[in-house]
């Protein structure tokens, strides 16, 4: 990895490729043995990072696991996403410092993240600032459950757009709009236009996304970045995965 920092790596993405394609990999789903197929698979058909780490975490070595990830990863960063204190890892380019900003557990907002400050300071692990926005989906997902806390109404562009100022004015890198893992609907295109458009802070969004035409129309509506990852788990197939690519990057910025 070159010295420029990871959140400028994916600053640079984004201007150049219009948005940033990024493939999230959850350790739970994945064996060692199927690993550096996937990565290098991903890598070739056009995956500008990794998001790895998952809600739950049943593998019992992630430093171990992100160790190997990386070696296989090529240039591409390697972020961890983490579901708690315990995916934390010296071996990963950066770390989404994430907030849940949609619910209203002191834990998830800031607990957790006190507990990990010291450990992320001493790895001298790159964080990225995240207010991380849960949607509702159709159904209660993973994130929800885990996190006990309700999504914002998809449906209520206003009440999401009033936390993603917030997000701004507190001064978080980066805006994650989640429908959550393998989500019956993912985020609307209204609501992430209503979003694009009142607040600066790059948008990532992901859950749910199953086809590129759908992640396409999260470009659209303004996402600068794109999460998948039940789908592309589900097919591990490289046109298909280079199908998302295309998708994702056809829309390039001014
Ligand atoms: C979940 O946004 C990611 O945190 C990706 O969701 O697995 O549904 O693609 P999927």
């Amino acid at each position: 990895m070159s010295s420029m920092s990871v959140y400028h790596k994916l600053l640079e993405i984004k201007q150049k490729m219009g948005a940033g394609f990024l493939m999230l990999i959850d350790p739970d789903k994945t064996t060692p043995e199927s690993l550096p197929g996937l990565i290098d698979k991903a890598c070739d058909a056009g995956v500008d990072a990794f998001l790895v780490g998952g809600s739950l975490l049943l593998t019992p070595d992630f430093d171990a696991y992100i160790k190997t990830f990386k070696q296989y990863s090529k240039d591409k960063p390697v972020i961890i996403f983490p579901g708690g204190v315990h995916q934390i890892s010296a071996h990963a380019d950066a770390i989404l410092f994430l907030s849940l900003l949609s619910g209203r557990n002191a834990d998830h907002l800031v607990g957790t993240q006190v507990q990990a400050s010291p450990i992320i300071h001493s790895l001298k692990l790159e964080p990225i600032s995240t207010a991380y926005l849960l949607i509702e989906s159709g159904e209660v997902t993973s994130a929800e459950f885990m996190s006990g806390t309700r999504p914002l109404p998809r449906h209520k562009p206003e009440i999401a757009v009033a936390h993603a100022l917030t997000a701004q004015y507190f001064g978080f890198k980066l805006l994650y709009l989640e429908g959550g893992s393998g989500a019956k609907f993912s985020v609307p295109p209204s609501l992430i236009r209503a979003i694009n458009s009142t607040v600066e802070i790059p948008v990532i969004v992901g859950g749910g996304i199953r086809t590129p035409e759908e992640a396409a129309e999260k470009v659209e509506a303004g996402a600068s970045f794109v999460v998948t990852g039940t789908i592309l788990e589900a097919q591990n197939d490289s046109n298909f995965i280079q199908s998302f690519a295309s998708a994702i990057h056809q829309i390039k910025s001014d």
